[in-house]
């Protein structure tokens, strides 16, 4: 209900489009109930010998129409093209109303996610895969539509509709009128029953698809993994199976949809009967009811047992949609992890003084990844973080661009406290290479500037020079215009990175975070970057993380962390002399490089 109320908020945005529905929606009602009257007045006034009722009568009167044969039909004819024709134009009316007020709501609810989905922190995004979250934009989003349709004006329409027919009804003859509204919701609730094992079915079967589709994309997301174990038998095998399952449950639903039409329809003919039974005992008996008034009965019976239908299934219906509109409401109501203080200022340009002050962070609560963490750099010096798999080192750096928030303790930039900072002016000011660069399927160009899109042609040239990466790029078949293949399929491992560090030269920021930037790549592509990565580093702070010791040992302060904590800090030559882990850990180094030297030889 609650997550009902906030979809209310897109309702409200429409309000034009919704007061025309509802006007609309009124017309279908009247028009529907009508529906039967030219066919009464066939068959008791002209077929029958029933007089005419009066306002007719006087009607055509005053027109001075005779009420022979020949102007009844034409009036039964005139006026059922009529009803007919309105209600075909209330349908286009109706329908152009919802595509245009569903599609527009169902857009700006899509917007409001998209952006809150983008402003979620990294570690909600490394839980969540991206099928879950392309499925809450651009299939949930629909809910908002569909509440408004099948939750709201379907049921009001139904509602007013059944008012109508019976109030009209009544006046004909009230214990027929009795007699159907008795009739009717048994016919509903025969034909609801008998649908539940549909319903089961249809659910498993939406169920045995979406694992179709998960299996397709794990397993094309995964295709290097597949490849390289050779396993595309087994995922077919497995895709097999989901198929033949998936074949499985739609004979299955299919044949019940039949058993159950077939059952639904019995239960509504023998209602039917009953009514045409009576009915017509009314006709025979003392009532005199006429044979057009049981044809008017028996077409509102059937419209209001669709009626019915509808109110009848509200709660599967809502339930249907609470789902999605639950998974919708996750994201709208979820504040973002990681977000803008109301008071928050923008952080002046830098020089670049980045300060740890007993910092405490993690992931999970209760187990803090970081402990009391505290240590400042000067601006312009360069930091480096050496520690094992799994100390932290990742963690460390991303709490200076507020990728997540310490648990206790504070970041300070140039002596602001990063989390009283407008997040945007902070990001604007650091530039970041990992591990593996992401590129966009743009062209060379674009994706250099990706952070400065109003970047000249030069600048991005100049910035791909810096980065040794114009050589590759002009040889490229269509220059700095060349798009790039999804997953920068087309580029190499150091040409993907240099283009990373090209894009991070043009941001030109004050604070610089290289993690793990080479170890991606060979030694000689190494070398053939590092001279960049040099170029990148002046001039600005610089935290470098790097298993190969040999990148971090002109670094002004290396920072030795182990399980979380900073166990030994100092420049290379005094860590050297303590003889403790940075000693051991180069020893290990030094080792390793001669034998592998000797290997390539
Ligand atoms: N961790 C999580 N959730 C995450 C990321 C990391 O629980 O989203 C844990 C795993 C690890 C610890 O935090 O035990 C530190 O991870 P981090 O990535 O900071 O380690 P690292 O020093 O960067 O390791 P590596 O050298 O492998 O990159
Ligand atoms: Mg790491």
């Amino acid at each position: 209900m609650q997550q009902f109320l906030l979809l209310l908020r897109y309702f409200r945005r429409q309000p034009r489009f919704l007061a025309l529905i509802a006007v609309f929606t009124l017309a279908t009602s009247l028009l529907a109930a009508l529906q039967p009257w030219p066919m009464k007045l066939l068959a008791d006034h002209i077929l029958g010998s029933a007089p005419l009722p009066g306002p007719l009568h006087r009607a055509l009167e005053a027109l001075s129409l005779d009420s022979g044969a020949t102007v009844l039909l034409g009036i039964v004819v005139i006026g059922t093209l009529l009803l007919f024709a309105l209600n075909s134009l209330m349908d286009v009316a109706l329908t152009w109303c919802w595509t245009v007020a569903g599609r527009r709501m169902v857009y700006d609810l899509a917007e409001d996610l998209f952006a809150r989905l983008q402003s979620r922190s990294m570690l909600f995004h490394k839980r969540n895969t991206v099928g879950d979250i392309m499925s809450r934009i651009t299939v949930d989003s629909w809910c908002v539509y569909q509440a408004a349709e099948s939750i709201v004006f379907s049921p009001a329409h139904a509602l007013l509709a059944t008012i109508i027919m019976v109030f009209l009804m009544a006046q004909l003859d009230a214990q027929l009128t009795l007699l159907a509204l008795i009739a009717a919701p048994f016919m509903v609730a025969a034909s609801f029953l008998l649908g539940k094992p549909l319903r089961a079915a249809a659910k498993i079967k939406r169920e045995i698809e979406s694992r179709v589709h998960a299996h397709i994309q794990q397993t094309l997301t995964g295709i290097p993994v597949v490849q390289a174990f050779a396993q595309e038998e087994r995922e077919a095998l497995r895709f097999q199976k989901f198929a033949d399952a998936a074949i499985r449950s739609q004979q299955r639903s299919a044949l019940l949809g039949s058993v159950n039409s077939l059952s639904s329809g019995l239960i509504t003919t023998l209602g039917s009967g009953l009514v045409l039974w009576v009915g017509a005992r009314h006709v025979l008996g003392p009532q005199h009811l006429g044979i057009g008034s049981i044809l008017v009965f028996l077409v509102y019976l059937n419209s209001l047992q669709a009626q019915m239908k509808v109110v009848a299934g509200l709660y599967t219906t809502a339930q249907g949609l609470s789902a999605n509109m639950h998974r919708v409401a996750e994201i709208l109501e979820t504040p973002p992890e990681v977000a803008d203080k109301s008071d928050a200022a923008l952080l002046p340009p830098v020089r670049g003084s980045v300060r740890f002050e007993n910092v405490t962070a993690g992931y999970e609560l209760g187990y803090p990844v970081l402990k009391n963490i505290s240590f400042s750099a000067q601006a312009g010096q360069t930091i480096a973080l050496v520690g094992a798999t799994g100390a932290g080192k990742t963690t460390l750096v991303s709490l200076i661009p507020r990728f997540a928030d310490p648990w206790q303790g504070r970041v300070l930039i140039d002596g602001h406290d990063a989390r009283d900072i407008r997040l945007k002016s902070l990001r604007d000011q650091i530039g970041i290479v990992l591990q593996e660069s992401f590129l966009f399927p743009l062209t060379v160009a674009e994706n250099i500037a990706y952070g400065r899109p109003d970047a000249s042609r030069g600048e991005i040239e100049a910035a791909a020079r810096a980065a040794n990466a114009h050589g590759f790029i002009s040889a490229l078949p269509e220059g700095y215009e060349t798009v790039i293949g999804e997953r920068g399929a087309t580029l190499s491992g150091g040409e993907r990175q240099r283009l990373a560090i090209a894009r991070a030269l043009l941001k030109d920021p004050p604070i610089l975070i290289l993690d793990e930037p080479t170890s991606a790549l060979d030694a000689e592509t190494e070398h053939s970057i590092i001279d960049a990565l040099r170029r990148l580093m002046k001039h600005r702070t610089t935290f470098v993380i790097a298993h190969r010791l040999s990148t971090v040992r002109r670094a002004d302060c290396i920072l030795v962390l182990k399980d979380g904590e900073i166990i030994e800090s100092g420049t290379h030559e005094e860590l050297l002399a303590r003889k403790e882990h940075y000693a051991h850990l180069n020893r290990i180094h030094s080792a390793e490089a001669p034998s592998l030297h000797a290997a390539a030889i």
